[in-house]
C-alpha cells in the first residue's frame, strides 16, 4: 500500500464486567498507543478508538455476583476501566461505550442491512430453557459437570477447572443457575451468518493476500478456522440483556455480544465524529483508509473471519493488519482473575504512579517493561524481578544515565549552554555517533510499520548505549584538565556535548511514541515546545540551536528497590491463598447481595457458654456442643474440630445464631450455629466477646 490516506485503529473494546490486568495492557492497549503516537509524531491523518463492551452474559453474571444491576456494572466499571487507560497513559481519541442509543442503532442497521439482502440465515434449534425464571439460558447461566475431569462446578460453555471448551449439551447434570433447577429443552430460532459462503473469500484475502504481512501466528490460527471448515455462527441470544434484534417477530432476542461489539469501533467513530465535527464515513468507508485492530489471541476468530465477513457484506473497507497478541504469563503462571493471579492496571497505578515518589516516570517503567516483553510472537512473561531489572539496568543506568551525564557536563563545562559544533574538527568517533544517528530513524521506523514494536523499543535503548560508549571514548571530563595547556581542548569538549546533545534531543522523539512522559520531561528540560518531537525531526543534527541556554537535569526514572518487589510477590501470594481457601470451603470470593436492616434483623444472635463437648464419631470435622444460653442449654453441632479440640471448648463463651431451624447431622439435631471467622491460613477462629458476658446476652 501507498502511504495511506488515514487510519484507523482501534483496540479490543474491553468487557466492562470487572477491572483489566496488565496482560491486556500488553495485548491490545500498549502497541495500540505507540503505533497512534508514531502515526501522530508523523502528522498523519488517525483516529484512535476504544471503548467498553457492555453487552454479553458477562455482565448480568457479574451484576448477580456483586447484587446489583447490569445497568450498575457497566456504569461502574466504564468509569473505572477509562480511568486506568488514562492513568496509564494510553490516550485514546474517543473512549465510547456500546451501551449508546448510537451504537444501539448502528448495530441495528448492520443487522437489519444484512438480513435484508438475505445474507443471514434462520435456524430452529433446542436449547435448555429455565421453566421457573422463564428464560432460555445462554452458556454461562448452564452449570454442570465437567464431562472431562468431572468438576461440579463447570459452565455450559467451558471448565473453568480444566479449561475444556464445552457446549450446554455436554454438560452431565446441567442446573440453571437461575433458579437452582434442571432446565428443560425448548425450541427455539436463531439468526446464523454462514461463514461456508465465504471460504473462498477468506483464503484470498488472508490466506493468499495477507500471508506475508500479517504475524505467522495470526494466519496460522485464521488457516486452521478455515481448513477446519466454517460453521454458521448464531448472530442473535435469547437473553434480555443487549442489543434488541430489529425485526417484529424477535421479542425477547438479542444481537450476540460477538456481532454487535465490533461494530463498536464504528458506532465510536461515529461519536468521535460528531464530537470533532468531521466526517466518519471515509474512515470505514474509503479504500485508501488504513484499518489496523490491535487485540489478544483470543480475539483472532472474530477480527479476521467474522467481523470481516460483515464488513465485506455491509460495504466497509477491510483490516489492513490485526497484530494479535499472545499471552502474557505472570511470575511463571498463567493469569487468572478466578484464581487471583494477576496484576490489575489498578494494583500499578495504587502502589506506584499514585505514590510520592510515583508519577509519569512510573507509568513509562511500566510500559517500558510491558513492551519489552511483549508476546508479539509467543507467550511471554512479566517477572517483578525482571521488571526491576528493565528499569534498573536499562532505563536507569542507560538511558537516563545518558542524559543526566550530558546534562551534568554540558552545564560544568559548557556554561549550561548549547556548544559550537566545529566541523574541521570532527573525529572518527564524532562521525560514528553522527551516521548512528542518522541511521536510528529509519531502523525504528521500519519496525514500527511492521508493528515490532520490542525491537523498536530495543534500538532506542540501543541508540543510548551508543551515547554511552561515545561519551566513555571522549572522555569530555579528561579532556577539561588540558583546558589551560592544549588549544584546542576546549573544541573538543564542545563537540561531545554538541552531539550529546542533538543525541538527546533525537532520543526525545524517538522514545516519545513509547514513554511519552520521558520525552515530555526532556522538553522541558531542552526548554523547547511539543513540536520538536514531530517524527520527521528525527535523525536531523541541528535540533537544539547553539548558544541556547538548557535547564537543570531532572531524574527521568527512579530505581525500583528489593522491598518494592518482594511486596509485590507477597500480595500475589496472599492473593492466591485467599482465592484457594475460598474455593476449598466451595464458598464464593464475591460478597454477597446487599441486603436491608430488616434482613439482617430477622437474625438471632445470643452469646452462650459451652459447658459439654465431644466429637462426633466418624466425622473428622465435627464437634458436638452443649451450650449454656441462660435460660436453657442446647445442642449444637459445628464444623471446628479441626481447629479446636473438645477439651479447649469446654469453658468457652462462643456466639450462636439460635433461630436458624434446626437441622441434623450424623444422626444428631443441631440447634444453632456457632460463628467463627477464617484466617488467612483457613484456620477458624471462634468469635467470643472480648470479656465475659452473662450466659444468653444479646448479639447485635
Ligand atoms: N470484549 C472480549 C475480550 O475482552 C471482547 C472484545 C471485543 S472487541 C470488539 O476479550
Ligand atoms: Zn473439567
Amino acid at each position: 500500500m501507498n502511504q495511506p490516506k488515514r487510519y484507523l485503529i482501534t483496540s479490543a473494546l474491553p468487557y466492562a464486567n470487572g477491572l483489566k490486568h496488565v496482560g491486556h495492557l500488553a495485548g491490545a492497549y500498549i502497541p495500540a498507543d505507540i503505533y497512534v503516537r508514531y502515526l501522530k509524531a508523523q502528522k498523519r491523518d488517525v483516529v484512535f478508538v476504544c471503548g467498553s463492551d457492555e453487552h454479553g452474559t458477562a455482565i448480568p453474571i457479574q451484576a448477580k455476583k456483586e447484587g446489583t444491576t447490569p445497568q450498575a456494572i457497566i456504569d461502574k466499571y466504564h468509569v473505572a476501566m477509562e480511568e486506568d487507560f488514562k492513568d496509564l497513559s494510553v490516550d485514546f481519541d474517543i473512549y465510547h461505550r456500546t451501551s449508546s442509543l448510537l451504537h444501539h442503532e448502528t448495530a441495528q442497521e448492520f443487522f437489519t442491512k444484512l438480513n435484508d439482502a438475505g445474507e443471514l440465515e434462520i435456524k430452529e434449534t433446542e436449547q435448555y430453557f429455565d421453566e421457573e425464571a422463564n428464560s432460555f439460558l445462554a452458556d454461562r447461566f448452564i452449570k454442570g459437570t465437567c464431562p472431562n475431569c468431572k468438576s461440579d462446578r463447570a459452565f455450559g460453555d467451558q471448565c473453568e477447572n480444566c479449561g475444556r471448551t464445552l457446549s450446554p449439551d455436554e454438560l452431565i447434570n446441567p442446573v440453571s443457575t437461575l433458579s437452582g433447577k434442571t432446565p428443560i429443552k425448548k425450541k427455539t430460532s436463531h439468526w446464523y451468518l454462514p461463514l461456508g459462503k465465504h471460504e473462498q473469500f477468506l483464503r484470498d484475502w488472508i490466506l493468499k493476500e495477507h500471508k506475508d504481512d500479517w504475524r505467522a501466528t495470526v494466519v496460522g490460527q485464521c488457516k486452521g478456522w478455515i481448513d477446519g471448515g466454517l460453521q454458521s455462527r448464531a448472530v442473535t441470544r435469547d437473553l434480555d440483556w443487549g442489543v434488541k434484534v430489529p425485526l417484529a417477530d424477535a421479542a425477547g432476542k438479542v444481537l450476540y455480544v460477538w456481532f454487535d461489539a465490533p461494530i463498536g469501533y464504528i458506532s465510536a467513530t461515529k461519536q468521535w465524529a460528531i464530537d470533532n465535527n468531521k466526517d466518519w464515513k471515509p474512515y470505514w468507508e474509503d479504500k485508501e483508509t488504513k484499518l489496523v485492530h490491535f487485540i489478544g489471541k483470543d480475539n483472532i476468530v472474530f477480527h479476521c473471519i467474522i467481523f470481516p465477513i460483515m464488513l465485506k457484506l455491509h460495504g466497509n473497507i477491510l483490516p489492513d493488519n490485526v497484530p494479535a497478541n499472545e499471552f502474557l504469563n505472570l511470575e511463571g503462571d498463567k493469569m487468572s482473575t478466578s484464581r487471583n493471579w494477576k496484576l490489575e492496571m489498578r494494583d500499578y497505578i495504587n502502589d506506584f504512579v499514585k505514590k510520592e515518589n510515583g508519577g509519569g516516570q512510573c507509568v513509562d517503567m511500566l510500559r517500558y517493561y510491558l513492551t519489552q516483553i511483549a508476546p508479539e510472537t509467543k507467550d511471554s512473561e512479566f517477572m517483578w524481578k525482571g521488571f526491576q531489572d528493565a528499569v534498573n539496568s536499562e532505563l536507569v543506568s542507560i538511558f537516563g544515565n545518558f542524559i543526566n551525564r550530558t546534562w551534568v557536563l554540558m552545564h560544568k563545562l559548557c556554561g549550561g549552554k548549547v556548544p559550537v559544533l566545529h566541523t574541521d574538527l570532527l573525529d572518527d568517533n564524532d562521525k560514528f555517533l553522527i551516521a548512528e544517528i542518522e541511521k536510528a530513524k529509519t531502523t525504528i521506523e521500519e519496525l514500527l510499520e511492521q508493528y515490532k514494536f520490542r525491537d523498536a523499543l530495543f534500538e532506542v535503548i540501543e541508540l543510548s548505549r551508543k551515547g554511552n560508549q561515545y561519551m566513555q571514548k571522549k572522555e569530555p571530563w579528561i579532556v577539561a584538565k588540558q583546558l589551560a595547556t592544549n588549544p584546542d581542548a576546549q573544541k573538543s569538549i564542545d563537540n561531545t556535548m554538541h552531539l550529546c546533545l542533538q543525541l538527546s534531543a533525537n532520543l526525545a522523539i524517538l522514545i516519545n511514541p513509547f514513554l511519552p512522559n520521558t520525552a515530555k520531561t526532556m522538553l522541558g528540560m531542552m526548554k523547547v515546545v511539543d513540536k520538536m518531537l514531530d517524527w520527521e525531526n528525527a535523525g536531523k543534527l541541528k535540533l537544539l540551536s547553539v548558544g541556547y541556554s538548557l535547564r537543570e537535569p531532572q531524574l527521568l526514572f527512579r530505581k525500583i528497590e528489593d522491598t518494592e518487589i518482594a511486596e509485590q510477590i507477597e500480595k500475589l501470594k496472599a492473593g492466591l491463598k485467599e482465592s484457594a481457601t475460598a474455593a476449598k470451603e466451595n464458598k464464593p470470593q464475591q460478597s454477597k447481595p446487599m441486603i436491608q436492616f430488616d434482613d439482617f434483623a430477622k437474625l438471632e444472635l445470643k452469646a452462650g457458654t459451652v459447658t459439654a463437648c465431644e466429637k462426633v464419631e466418624k466425622a473428622d470435622k465435627l464437634l458436638k456442643l452443649e451450650v449454656d444460653l441462660g435460660t436453657e442449654k442446647r445442642t449444637i453441632v459445628s464444623g471446628i474440630a479441626q481447629h479446636y479440640s473438645a477439651e479447649e471448648m469446654i469453658g468457652k463463651q462462643v456466639v450462636v445464631v439460635t433461630n436458624l431451624a434446626p437441622r441434623k447431622m450424623k444422626g444428631i439435631e443441631s440447634q444453632g450455629m456457632i460463628l467463627t471467622a477464617e484466617d488467612s491460613d483457613g484456620k477458624l477462629q471462634l468469635l467470643k466477646p472480648e470479656n465475659p458476658v452473662s450466659p444468653g446476652s444479646n448479639v447485635s
